[in-house]
């Protein structure tokens, strides 16, 4: 075992102990521990300070129930949680998921990530996650307010602009963050920005729906000039189809790259000569009605029951969910020529999918850079609301192309080797001393 693994190996015992059976939660510490623990080590204040130690134990979880009335009349009972782990550098920050496979461990992988992706963005934002448990699929629109109502009314005495300030994640846009916003405003008695991604008409930033999207493939364009290569013509394969698939895919289109596919749980949308504009338009009107993919207009085909990694791309990104793509697809991807790998999703490669896509030489992004621009545009949002003023959209999409070349910037500085750019070592180090010196300089907080 090399001197790196063994550190890893011993570190990783005490945070299993502490977290049993927190699968999310542990392969997400354990890719960081792989790339920081080094440098720690080497490093007197952040060895002393247990640096990573104290950073894989939230600085708190809040846990409670949220009881809601459906349109029959019946009561039903959900939890919900909000992780507030570091506000080191700032409030913490991060977004919301309704979703049944939510639990404490995916949160805690979620919030983790967060403190990383958060320093890289060059904003003082700190790390959290929330949600809830809640399956909002065929639920009517009086019921989606009334849960977040319910939720809002345990999670509001909790957050605040300088204290923790939630967003939207899957399947919490901008109309629940409408809900929510307005649950909270009635139970404080004051406007302030406590939530972002809030609708333009009561403090919401421009271009905070397209922001993870856009701000995806400017990383990904940032990626490939580093090798003199365009995205213009590149086979694009993207998975899920909401807020960061499908904005990801009209930027693309827009750049004129090849998007060869959308997905959801039930199957994939797969367009051979590259999706338009309209089409694309199309998946993201459906999801907003509720209603499935599964017939799409001129020309595109679906294929039940099938992943896009299957497909032969240059560039995939999966958009959709964490460790959607296992070992076998990435193994197929690589075989079927894909030179890029960028995660618009948190975490969708599961531990030994990354493996072989870095065994296998393919250029990879780790979310936690290559989505950052979400949550670096709530960072804006957050600023327009302290000074009570509002940007353009032209203004925040030139400030989200500058923040992702920054990001990809202090993201090759740290991960420059021999040879290439190991992008998910540079991003681990980047955010981590950004957070590491905070830390040091508060002492035993
Ligand atoms: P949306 O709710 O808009 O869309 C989620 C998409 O993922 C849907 O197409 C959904 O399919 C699919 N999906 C969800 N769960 C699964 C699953 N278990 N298996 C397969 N597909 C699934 O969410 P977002 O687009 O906002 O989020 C997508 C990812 O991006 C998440 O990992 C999120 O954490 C991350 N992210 C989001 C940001 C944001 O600003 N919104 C910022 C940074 C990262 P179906 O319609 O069938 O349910
Ligand atoms: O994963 C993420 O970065 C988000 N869901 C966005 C968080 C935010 O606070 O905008």
């Amino acid at each position: 075992m090399t001197e790196r693994a063994q550190l890893v190996e011993t570190f990783m015992e005490d945070v299993r102990a502490r977290n049993t059976g927190q699968d999310e939660f542990l392969q997400a510490v354990e890719e960081v521990a792989e790339d920081v623990l080094t440098i720690e080590k080497n490093n007197p204040d952040y060895a002393r300070n247990k640096v990573l130690e104290r950073l894989s134990e939230p600085d708190r979880i809040i846990g409670f129930r949220v009881v809601w009335e459906d349109d029959a009349g019946e009561y039903h009972i959900n939890r919900g949680w909000r992780v507030q782990f570091s506000n080191a550098i700032g409030p913490y920050k991060g977004g919301i998921r309704f979703h049944p496979s939510v639990n404490a461990s995916v949160l805690k992988f979620l919030g983790f990530e967060q403190i990383f992706k958060n320093a890289l963005t060059g904003l003082p934002l700190g790390g959290a996650k929330g949600g809830a448990d809640f399956d909002p699929k065929g639920r009517s629109d009086r019921e989606i307010m009334r849960f977040c109502q319910a939720f809002m009314g345990e999670l509001g005495r909790y957050i605040g602009p300088d204290r923790d300030v939630p967003a939207g994640d899957i399947n919490v846009g901008t109309r629940e963050i409408g809900y929510l916003f307005g649950a909270y405003k009635k139970l404080q008695g004051e406007f302030h920005g406590a939530v972002t991604g809030k609708g333009e008409a009561f403090g919401g930033s421009a271009m905070r729906v397209e922001a993870t999207g856009y701000g995806l493939i400017y990383f990904v364009q940032a990626m490939l000039n580093e090798t003199g290569q365009e995205i213009e013509g590149k086979r694009i394969a993207i998975s899920g189809k909401g807020n960061v698939a499908t904005h990801a895919a009209e930027k693309a289109a827009q750049l004129g790259a090849k998007v060869i596919s959308l997905s959801d749980t039930s199957g994939t949308l797969v367009a051979e000569d590259g999706l338009s504009l309209e089409q694309i338009d199309w998946v993201r009107q459906q999801k907003r009605q509720g209603l499935d993919i599964s017939a799409p207009p001129g020309g595109a085909v679906f294929e039940p029951d099938t992943l896009p990694w299957a497909l032969e791309a240059d560039i995939a990104l999966p958009c959709a969910t964490q460790n959607e793509m296992d070992e076998k697809s990435a193994k197929d991807l690589i075989d079927s020529g894909v030179r890029l790998i960028a995660e618009g999703a948190n975490m969708p490669l599961t531990a030994d999918a990354v493996h072989a896509v870095r065994e296998g030489g393919v250029s990879y992004a780790p979310g936690k850079a290559s989505n950052a621009g979400g949550v670096a545009i709530s960072g804006l949002e957050m600023s327009q609301n302290a000074h009570r003023r509002s940007m353009t959209a032209d203004q925040v999409d030139q400030e989200l192309k500058k923040i992702m070349c920054m990001i990809h910037e202090r993201t090759i500085r740290e991960g420059k080797t021999g040879n290439g750019i190991d992008y998910r070592c540079g991003a681990n180090i980047a955010g981590y001393r950004k957070v590491a010196d905070a830390l040091v300089a508060y002492g035993t907080m």
